[in-house]
């Protein structure tokens, strides 16, 4: 009886781990939801004005088109009206993990100002947001270390927004775009001029050199010729 029992609890126990839902949070072994709100109107809104379906997908293939980024999602704008109710459906087409975080939401209906998607590898995760009717512009990212700054970067316009964010791939420059800087120290000067110098001697030796070059292809070839003729009499 106390082994059935306790095999009960272990499997209570199991399920709870592979699909937890707490204060508004959702888990399993494939990803999380967090703050997500289908039902419940922000305070400025009295009614839903429309009702959205966004697919949002992520990953390394949607970065192609964005010269040096590595990671992206395949759109990178969305527009609402305000008291929009937004059903999102999130695809990973990555093999690693990657998030699709929405930000600067009111606290009081999104913890930490936040809706949280989130996958640990491929898959496709589904929840809705009811977005207020302030005419601003949310930053939608991937958190992961460095998945932002190589591209996971996008913005979510209610009302039209109040602005662009900047450093969206394709979109809008970067605050502080990327350079690749030369130190120019005597050495790497020397280098240059040495390199300038030889490139512009090489054609002059060959032109100056002209009939030992051509005496010298002329061995060449009749080498080759030779070592061609004797070979298959040598196999033989
Ligand atoms: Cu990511």
């Amino acid at each position: 009886m106390k082994t059935l029992m306790l095999t009960l609890l272990m499997l209570c126990a199991s399920s709870v781990v592979t699909a937890m839902d707490m204060d508004g949070m959702l888990m399993d072994d494939k990803g999380m939801i967090m703050n997500a709100n289908s039902d419940t109107l922000p305070r400025d809104c009295t009614a839903i004005s429309e009702t959205v379906d966004i697919t949002i997908r992520a990953g390394q293939q949607h970065a192609q088109k964005f010269t040096g980024k590595m990671f992206a999602f395949d759109q990178q704008e969305w527009n609402v009206k305000p008291c929009a109710k937004i059903n999102i459906t999130f695809i990973n087409d990555d093999q690693i993990r990657h998030q699709l975080m929405i930000h600067g939401l009111p606290g009081y209906l999104y913890p930490d100002g936040m809706f949280h998607l989130e996958l640990y590898g491929e898959g496709q995760l589904q929840a809705s947001l009811i977005m207020p009717s302030l005419k601003k512009t949310y930053l939608v990212h991937c958190e992961l270390p460095q998945h932002m700054e190589k591209g996971m970067k996008a913005q979510l316009k209610v009302d039209g927004g109040n602005g662009d964010l900047p450093s969206i791939p394709g979109l809008t420059a970067p605050v502080k775009a990327d350079i690749y800087p030369v130190d120019w120290s005597s050495l790497t000067t020397a280098i240059l001029i040495l390199c300038v110098l030889v490139g512009c001697l090489i054609p002059f030796i060959i032109i100056l050199n002209a009939k030992r070059f051509k005496e010298l292809m002329k061995k060449l070839l009749s080498t080759l010729k030779r070592g061609e003729s004797v070979g298959p009499s040598e196999s033989s």
